[in-house]
């Protein structure tokens, strides 16, 4: 008889032979896989055929999981959230399914007794990088919490085949590389043709009398395409729940136009399959800018109208009638992306269900809430009206009719006020004509939220105050949060086993318990321990930054980090600005007495973004210099860590001592990032920006590092006609001279010219004004990471009172405030039951 592995208390399952949580069981599975699944033995299997065959014997022991919950929901046709986002930056699945299994360490040991690496199979999983940065991983943060919540929900998005592009960096520049993540196919999803729909696009329209001699109006779109949905289960930790990830991916309707093809031309017969194929290729890799490109629109419409029409497919299973659409989903429009689902939706309803406009437009508001996540004007999504009738000629109709109603509404409220009916139309009608996806997202939302207490206020001020005016019930506030379970759990074992061994564990669940970690920061023998862990993580972390740059650093320098995407606006220049003053400063005075410090950097610029790719250049050009120059004696390291993406960061946060929040005050909705450090332990340098403010508030001031303008300084010294010139002198004046100089650039001073003219000349994002207050900062940083004790107790109170940032959090008030939807436990079912 095998010895069971795992004693774990949440375990009720009926156990069968695929399913058997025994170190044996594991191991003949394994094996198993590698030969029926995968057609390969152990001479010729390569690391990856080892990963797949793993993954498969986990993905067995979450199917149980996965069926008993679709069989739960469809029998109590429970109310279900549906969030729709372009983007889910998911990170690999295995070790997560590991963890939130609670067979993490089990498994470990059974594969490490195979002789096999078992950290090295974990990093063969290709991620699915299907987002772009904090959008994307938020939306999968959120639904691990709703499992994790038991709470009925399904996400649904798009497979993109080809993810975020693969930054490598050669001779200090960014080039992209496509993302091939499915080239060895993924053991996470199951494809479900039998649930594929017909997604319409372009053509016209025209009215007809029904059979009933009912006005209706007919779309003859000029195109088909079908999505094919691949679902992947979504574990909860530590619960029986495990939800759908639902991603849509685009296909010809006929792969193959045998008319065509009968008529002898082959090319043209296939060319309907490729053309329809490029719908779900590739994410578009523009964080926070828009493209006003056709395929994108197309991508949105794609999603989104598959989503909804599977909503419907739902429904009819569990026999709800389409008049309750709104009782049994709540949909979470994750940022204007999917918001031609509120035109979708109507669509749906009215033609192809005959509900009367008025009972349609009540039903699609109460479904709908729109999660706005940012302020940036190039991010507002707004599209050219040509290009919008020609591709959804429908959609444009509905929408029209959408605006003539809500604004006799805004003319009534506001009487006589013209130019309040121009701003918040629908269309923006100031030149060429727009459709504003915002505003419909507005009007076709009964809830509307910033991502951060500051940003939520930034939108009633400022983006969306009209609508504000008009409905200020319906706008709230709900600060982002990050999941612990991959952002503790699984990427800091060391973090979790030190925590665990004093607090119990409850605090994966409930991060508000890491509170009693508090009374330990004043215990001497508590703070080497969380020292000793720190520096295991720096050790791990150096070892990888030596296998991917070539450079050597030192984990008893202070680590001090800016991971995010590149962009002016989050300020990676005035980082590095710093660094280079420090270095400066060395060799001006070489004997000058500073805290040693290695400056990690990473994160991926837009393709097309130049400055961005610029900074990235003056990153890596800086670090070529500081690192190799030996009168800096190592004191000053520069990395940049190529192709920052989940499984990096999943390195990163645990070794970081400090963590860069440095974007401009009102710029930054919230930031995710920031949250991850500060759990792991990080201090934060930060100003008074997205969640920044929160994260203060949480940990006290005197554990944070605070900088810069507010956000109405910023606001006032803009108005006042900002000119960065005026503060260019002192240290900040040699610092730019040096690089204008082309002492980092083998004596090009024209390289940096764009970036160094763009700060002098206009510096949109206040990088001068702030420079002297960073510095400051930076030297009170420098100062206390002297006092290593004291570090380590700031540092435990940083993850101590982290408490407010898990999604378990945020999902917890999106449930109460918006969606009303409640947990629904689940009961696990053997195959016996399901049969029945
Ligand atoms: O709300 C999640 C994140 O979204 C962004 O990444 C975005 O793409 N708009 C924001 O920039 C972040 O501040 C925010 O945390």
């Amino acid at each position: 008889m095998a010895t069971p592995l795992v004693a774990v208390e949440h375990r009720t399952e009926p156990q069968d032979e695929r399913t058997a949580l025994t170190k044996e069981a594991f191991q003949r599975d394994f094996f198993n896989n590698l030969f029926y699944i995968l057609g390969k033995f152990p001479t010729l299997a390569t690391k990856n055929d080892y990963y797949q065959a793993l993954a498969f014997v986990v993905r067995d022991r979450m199917l149980q999981r996965w069926i008993s919950t679709a069989a739960a929901y469809t029998k109590q046709g429970s109310r279900t959230v549906a969030y729709f986002s372009a983007e889910f930056l998911m990170g690999p699945h295995l070790g997560n399914n590991l963890v939130n299994l609670g067979i993490h360490d089990e498994v470990r040991k059974a594969v490490t007794e195979l002789g096999l690496d078992f950290n090295e199979l974990l990093l063969e999983e290709d991620e699915p990088g299907l987002g772009n940065g904090g959008l994307g991983r938020l939306a999968a943060c959120f639904i691990e919490s709703l499992a994790t919540l038991q709470i009925p929900s399904l996400g649904y998005g798009i497979r993109y085949e080809f993810g975020i592009f693969h930054q490598e960096i050669v001779d200090g520049w960014q080039t992209e590389r496509t993302d091939k993540w499915l080239r060895f196919g993924n053991p996470w999803e199951i494809p479900r043709p039998e649930w594929a729909v017909h997604v319409k696009l372009g053509g016209y329209t025209e009215p007809y009398r029904d059979e009933f001699y009912r006005h209706r109006v007919r779309w003859v779109p000029d195109r088909l395409v079908a999505a094919v949905p691949y679902d992947t289960p979504i574990l909860g930790y530590h619960t029986n729940t495990a939800n759908t990830l639902r991603l849509w991916k685009a296909e010809a309707p006929e792969s193959f136009d045998f008319a065509v093809f009968n008529r002898g031309d082959y090319y043209g017969a296939v060319m309907q399959k490729v053309s329809s194929e490029n719908l779900s290729k590739v994410l578009y890799p523009n964080d926070e800018q828009l493209q006003g490109k056709e395929l994108r629109l197309s991508q949105q419409y794609f999603f989104v109208s598959a989503s909804l029409q599977d909503m419907f497919r739902i429904l009819k299973i569990q026999k709800i009638p389409v008049e309750r659409f709104h009782e049994k989903f709540a949909a979470q429009l994750n940022d204007t992306h999917p918001a031609i689902a509120v035109a979708e939706l109507m669509r749906l309803l009215i033609d192809e269900n005959v509900v009367p406009w008025e009972q349609a437009w009540d039903i699609t508001r109460r479904t709908f809430a729109y999660t706005n996540h940012t302020l940036l004007p190039e991010a507002l999504e707004c599209w050219p009206l040509p290009l919008f009738a020609k591709l959804l000629p429908r959609h444009l109709e509905i929408i029209f009719e959408i605006n003539a109603r809500f604004l006799d509404e805004v003319r009534i409220r506001f009487y006589g006020d013209e130019e309040r009916i121009a701003r918040m139309s629908l269309i923006d009608e100031r030149g060429e004509r727009y459709v504003r996806m915002a505003h419909l997202a507005c009007v076709g939302s009964h809830a509307i939220n910033g991502v951060a207490e500051l940003h939520s206020e930034l939108l009633k001020q400022d983006v969306l105050r009209d609508f504000y005016e008009l409905w200020p019930t319906r706008f709230g506030n709900k600060t982002n949060g990050v999941t612990p379970r991959r952002w503790m759990a699984l990427s800091n074992p060391r973090l979790t086993k030190l925590v665990s061994s004093h607090i119990g564990d409850e605090w994966i669940t409930d991060l508000s318990q890491l509170r009693r970690l508090e009374p330990l920061a004043e215990d001497a023998g508590f703070r080497q321990q969380w020292l000793d862990v720190k520096r295991a993580c720096k050790c791990d972390f150096a070892a990888v930054a030596l296998k991917k740059t070539g450079i050597t650093i030192d984990p008893d320098s202070l680590f001090d980090v800016q991971v995010k995407r590149i962009h002016e606006y989050k300020r990676q220049h005035l980082n590095i600005l710093h660094v280079v003053a420090l270095y400066h400063r060395l060799r001006s005075n070489p004997n000058v007495d500073i805290t040693p410090r290695t400056f990690i950097f990473g994160g991926k610029a837009a393709p097309g973004y130049h400055i961005a790719k610029l900074i990235i250049k003056l990153i890596t050009s800086v670090g070529d210099v500081v690192n190799r120059d030996p009168a800096v004696r190592d004191r000053l390291k520069v990395v940049f860590l190529p192709n920052f993406n989940v499984k990096n960061g999943q390195r990163i946060y645990p070794a970081a001592d400090l963590s860069e929040q440095v974007s401009t005050a009102g710029k930054e909705a919230s930031g995710t990032g920031n949250m991850k450090f500060s759990m792991n332990g990080a201090l934060t340098i930060g100003t008074m920006d997205g969640a920044n403010i929160e994260i203060r508030e949480e940990v006290g001031a005197e554990n944070f590092f605070l900088f810069g303008l507010t956000t109405p300084e910023v606001g006032a010294l803009k108005a006042s006609g900002y000119n960065p010139a005026n503060y260019l002198d002192g240290e900040l004046k040699e610092v730019v001279e040096l690089i204008r100089s082309g002492f980092f650039s083998r004596g090009d001073a024209e390289l940096f010219r764009p970036l160094i003219d763009g700060l002098v000349h206009h510096d949109p994002y206040l990088v001068f004004a702030d420079f002297d207050s960073y510095s400051k900062a930076q030297q009170q940083v420098s100062a206390a990471y002297q006092d290593r004790d004291h570090w380590a107790r700031m540092s435990i109170l940083n993850s101590a009172r982290s408490g407010k940032f898990s999604s378990d959090r945020t999902i917890r008030e999106y449930c109460d405030d918006i969606w009303k939807a409640p947990a629904v436990p689940i009961r696990l079912l053997t195959q016996e039951d399901v049969k029945v």
